[in-house]
């Protein structure tokens, strides 16, 4: 594909072995061989270099990712990095792109802007399109602050809180950034290709490498909410898009779950007649008991999730506990903590000017925290009302998992 440039720039065994001779060489840290190499080099390969240092020398698995994902700001699992939480502490309302959580279906792609293309086809259009990145910059601009989260955050919860263990990513609550995105209206594009008015469905698809035999990674959108927010973005807070987060152009579907905002976009499928694919077929779906007729996502949920590692230890005293909530069907109206066990609840102080619809709500709450162990919960209601639930019906694929977060905490 000529949007690919030559991958071998993370060459795994290539810079394994620099590690290691420069290792024997000095005698020096790991760690500090790692700052070396990245300070040498400058190039993304050796900035890939810091996925690793958690993993036991040479065990690794080749990273996914371009950045680097610190053991003090990320929990790595597969191909993917979820934030932690505590690495929230003193942040401010944005995600910074270092800190935004990352979900490859398996790598993120190194394109090249100046050969890229966005082809816009299929019956749902009368002039189909190809645009470099130069004629999408001359499209009005649009920004917006939102969230992306992935379907499966919290799936690790239905297991410890609900006893019943879901397949897929065990994220605990990290696989959620928000960022000021600035990109075109899909819909300004769209109308451009001559868009019909019998068209239904505006799949767009990334030109990361094909998931086995289900191709290039796509997730159809309903021509309703194509038209009404949807962004292709090259901008995140300011700076183009991160290789990792989508670079060139991705699209972002406000509230929708993670995986419609389709990374590294090449093409948009539009069409008179429904478009399927794993990821609205046998994947992203409710599956089990409580769903038989298997509803297909469209929007995430309410969730809340505190400042702290998992589990925390804190010292006795006054201390200032901070936490996000948010909704993909709003902003937030309300946040509750209880420090037992949910029989009494006590309101969290919302902070006015950091609560934005489909994107979060930063709190605190001053507790005077007294020696013990805790599970400490918060507890959300959005402006439409919706309020986080003490457990859900389980699905097998363990998506939208909204109910309120057990957080372990030992108070010494
Ligand atoms: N092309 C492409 N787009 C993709 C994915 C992918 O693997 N390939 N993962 C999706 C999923 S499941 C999620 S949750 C989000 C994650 O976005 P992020 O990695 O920028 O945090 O991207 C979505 N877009
Ligand atoms: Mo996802």
């Amino acid at each position: 594909m000529s949007n690919f440039k030559d991958e071998g720039t993370y060459d795994h065994d290539r810079l394994e072995r620099r590690l290691h001779a420069k290792q024997q060489e000095t005698g020096l840290s790991r760690r500090k061989v790692l700052s070396m190499l990245s300070l040498a080099a400058g190039a993304a390969g050796a900035a890939s270099l810091g996925a690793w240092p958690r993993s036991a020398f040479g065990q690794a698995a080749p990273p996914t990712t371009l950045k680097p994902l610190p053991a003090d700001k990320f929990r790595v699992l597969g191909t993917n990095a979820e934030t932690l939480w505590e690495a929230y502490r003193g942040v401010g309302y944005l995600t910074p792109a270092s800190l935004f959580f990352v979900r490859n279906h398996t790598r993120t792609p190194q394109i090249d802007v100046d050969s890229w293309r966005l082809t816009i086809g299929g019956s749902g259009v009368t002039r189909p399109l190809s645009l470099s990145y130069n004629d999408l910059l001359k499209y009005r601009p649009a920004y917006a602050v939102k969230s992306i989260e992935c379907a499966g955050n919290g799936r690790s919860f239905f297991d410890s809180q609900q006893g019943t263990p879901a397949s897929g990513t065990q994220w605990r609550l990290g696989a959620i950034g928000v960022g000021l995105w600035k990109g075109v209206r899909l819909s300004d594009v769209l109308a451009q290709a001559g868009l019909k008015r019998s068209a239904v469905d505006v799949e767009p698809q990334g030109l990361d490498p094909e998931v086995g035999t289900n191709g290039h990674v796509r997730r159809a959108i309903s021509i309703e909410k194509a038209l009404d927010d949807v962004l292709l973005v090259y901008e995140l807070n300011g700076k183009p898009l991160p290789p990792d987060h989508g670079f060139p152009v991705r699209v972002l579907v406000p509230g929708w779950i993670g995986v419609a905002n389709i990374k590294w976009v090449g093409h948009i499928e539009v069409s008179e007649t429904p478009l399927s694919s794993a990821w609205n077929t046998t994947q992203y779906r409710l599956f089990g008991a409580d769903y038989p007729d298997t509803p297909v996502l469209t929007t995430q949920t309410v969730k809340s999730a505190f400042e702290l590692p998992f589990p925390a230890t804190l010292k006795r005293g006054f201390q200032v506990l901070e936490g996000r909530s948010w909704s993909a069907h709003g902003a937030i109206r309300k946040v509750e903590v209880s420090f037992d066990d949910g029989k009494r609840w006590w309101p969290a102080a919302i902070n006015p000017l950091s609560n934005l619809p489909q994107a979060w709500a930063q709190w605190s709450f001053l507790w005077p925290a007294a020696p013990g162990t805790y599970k400490l919960k918060a507890r959300a209601t959005d402006t439409r009302g919706n309020v986080q639930p003490t457990s859900i019906p389980f699905n097998t694929q363990g998506y939208l998992f909204s109910p309120v977060v057990d957080h372990p905490v030992t108070v010494t």
